[in-house]
């Protein structure tokens, strides 16, 4: 019933190219805004999404397959069952309460804990040798909580922590100076949110440090125009979900930029969560907070060494320190 003729010689069905399989847990705005983004830049040969939510995940599963005439091929799978999932070689969770107006990202976080504990251990058990990217929030702390459940080495549980932050950074400072925000390069590191540390010292762009250009050319340096950029990436979410609700496509860029560097082996630096133990004075307990680190199919293969002010290393660690005492109460 074959609609082509077989070609003698052609390799048996019996052994396929191992296709490149990437798990969507939770198909909300953010989880669809992976997937879709995943899609178009041709990213994976097969696409799992999962939901708790039965006609929701149908639903939006049948509206991308109705795309399949316009997409690279992709296969896609959807499931309420984890047994869906087996052999991804990225697992993305989104799953989530929504952050609702006003909300802190803290606040959050009991709720996200208890779901946590039913996704991240099948996850764990069908794809035991892939690598976890967290989105869902409060990011770092549920990041932490996805490695415990886990059992995963901390190189394969990431965080998409200031990923997002980053790129926003990067938008406004391009914006502020009239360049392209893809040659600009700056960091956001630390905690997701509220405490994030803006790295000043290492902007640059198109390779010319910010800073000391400003200083160099005596233009007086406006410590209330950097204050106020850093200010609004903070206020960044916050403000897109008050006009439309959430967030979703900023961070579906995103995170699809990091299932490019990992399953493509791209060694490229993102700011992401990662185990941040023993960095920058960094101690007192297991805590996940975004540093640049490069990523590469292993996962994460490293920090970046860069040189941060006496302020900077107080802000992570005083990050890092509510963090922890937030974990301490999770009793995991
Ligand atoms: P949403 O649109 O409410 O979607 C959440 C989805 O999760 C829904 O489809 C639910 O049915 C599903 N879900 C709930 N419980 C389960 C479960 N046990 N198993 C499987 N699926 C489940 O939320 P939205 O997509 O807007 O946001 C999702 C999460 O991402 C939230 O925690 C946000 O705070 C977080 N974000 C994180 C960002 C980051 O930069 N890290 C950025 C934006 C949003």
């Amino acid at each position: 019933n074959s609609f082509f003729t077989q070609i003698s010689g052609a390799a048996p069905a019996t052994s396929p190219r191992r296709n490149t399989k990437i798990t969507v847990v939770g198909v909300g705005n953010v989880g669809m805004a992976i997937a879709q983004t995943i899609m178009t830049q041709d990213l994976a040969d097969e696409l799992t999404l999962v939901d708790a939510n039965a006609d929701k995940l149908q639903g939006e599963v049948l509206d991308l397959q109705h795309a399949a005439a316009f997409l690279p091929r992709v296969k896609i799978n959807a499931s309420l069952d984890y047994a869906a999932t087996a052999d991804s070689d990225l697992c993305i969770v989104t799953a989530g309460a929504r952050q609702k107006p006003g909300e802190t990202r803290l606040n959050l976080l009991q709720r996200n804990v208890a779901l946590f504990r039913h996704i991240v251990p099948p996850l764990a058990k069908f794809s035991p040798d892939s690598i976890i990217v967290v989105v869902s929030n409060p990011v770092d702390v549920l990041t932490y909580v996805a490695w415990k459940l886990s059992g995963f080495p901390p190189n394969r549980v990431i965080g998409s922590g200031t990923n997002l932050d980053s790129s926003r950074f990067r938008f406004l400072i391009a914006d502020h100076l009239d360049v392209n925000a893809q040659d600009v390069q700056a960091y956001i590191v630390g905690e997701h949110g509220d405490s994030s540390v803006a790295l000043w010292s290492s902007i640059s762009v198109g390779g010319v440090p910010v800073l000391s250009f400003l200083e160099r050319q005596q233009i007086p340096y406006e410590k209330q125009t950097l204050e106020n950029i850093h200010k609004e990436v903070v206020q960044g979410a916050y403000e897109v979900i008050r006009l439309k609700g959430y967030t979703s496509w900023a961070i579906g860029y995103s995170v699809a930029s990091l299932a490019r560097t990992l399953l493509r082996n791209q060694r490229r630096i993102h700011p992401v969560s990662v185990l941040a133990k023993g960095f920058y004075g960094i101690n007192g307990g297991d805590v996940f907070l975004s540093l640049p680190a490069q990523l590469g199919r292993r996962g994460v293969l490293g920090v970046t060494n860069v040189h941060l002010t006496d302020e900077e290393v107080e802000k992570l660690r005083n990050s890092a320190k509510t963090i922890l005492d937030v974990q301490s109460q999770l009793g995991l």
